[in-house]
């Protein structure tokens, strides 16, 4: 059973296995947390992304995956996944549920047992914060063999859109 947790803070300073960037297909860095992972983890985070778009990731990772680098950070390992941006005309939910479902198939695979998320799309993607804690919610309880799983959240309104979900 997988233990669910809420932290108010700065993801680029949370202990774990790993962290889960929201990141964008370049995976080369971006804003918002993207950007403070990337500052905070150093050119490592980096030259790893531009190793796997000269590789496997030619084209940029598609939106709903994920792909694992190293950390650098206090967290092993940066798990890299690509949120939909939010559309008033289409329904993405389940572009959003896939990124916390394949960031914890890469974390079973590298055996993390503590993952830490940030509200993947709920900023420069513009998802509704509380639609968003509602999939991500919904879809780790369902999705994994990591021990604990931490949403690691900015701000109040994002960690109490969280902890309503808990509920
Ligand atoms: N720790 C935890 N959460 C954070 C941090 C932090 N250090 N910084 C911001 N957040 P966003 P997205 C929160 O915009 O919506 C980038 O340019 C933030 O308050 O980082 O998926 C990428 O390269 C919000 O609740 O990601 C992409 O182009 C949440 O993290 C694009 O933004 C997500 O906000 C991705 O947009």
């Amino acid at each position: 059973m997988t233990t669910i947790r809420l932290v108010r803070g700065d993801i680029t300073r949370e202990s774990a296995d790993a962290i889960v960037n929201a990141a964008n297909s370049s995976l080369l860095g971006g804003g918002g947390v993207d950007g403070a992972i990337h500052r905070r983890g150093g050119p490592a985070i980096l030259a790893e992304c531009r190793r796997l778009r000269a590789g496997h990731y030619g084209k940029g990772l598609a939106t709903g995956q994920a792909v694992a680098t190293t950390g650098d950070l206090d967290a092993r390992w940066v798990i890299h996944t690509v949120g939909p941006r939010y559309s008033h005309e289409e329904d993405r939910s389940a572009l959003l549920a896939s990124c916390h479902r394949e960031s914890l198939r890469v974390a079973d695979e590298l055996g993390a047992r503590t993952v830490a998320f940030p509200a993947v799309s709920a900023g420069i993607y513009g998802w509704p914060i509380d639609d968003a804690a509602r999939i991500a919610v919904e879809t780790v309880r369902e999705a994994t063999t990591v021990e604990e799983v931490r949403f690691v959240l900015f701000d109040e309104k994002a960690y109490d859109a969280f902890a309503r979900q808990l509920d």
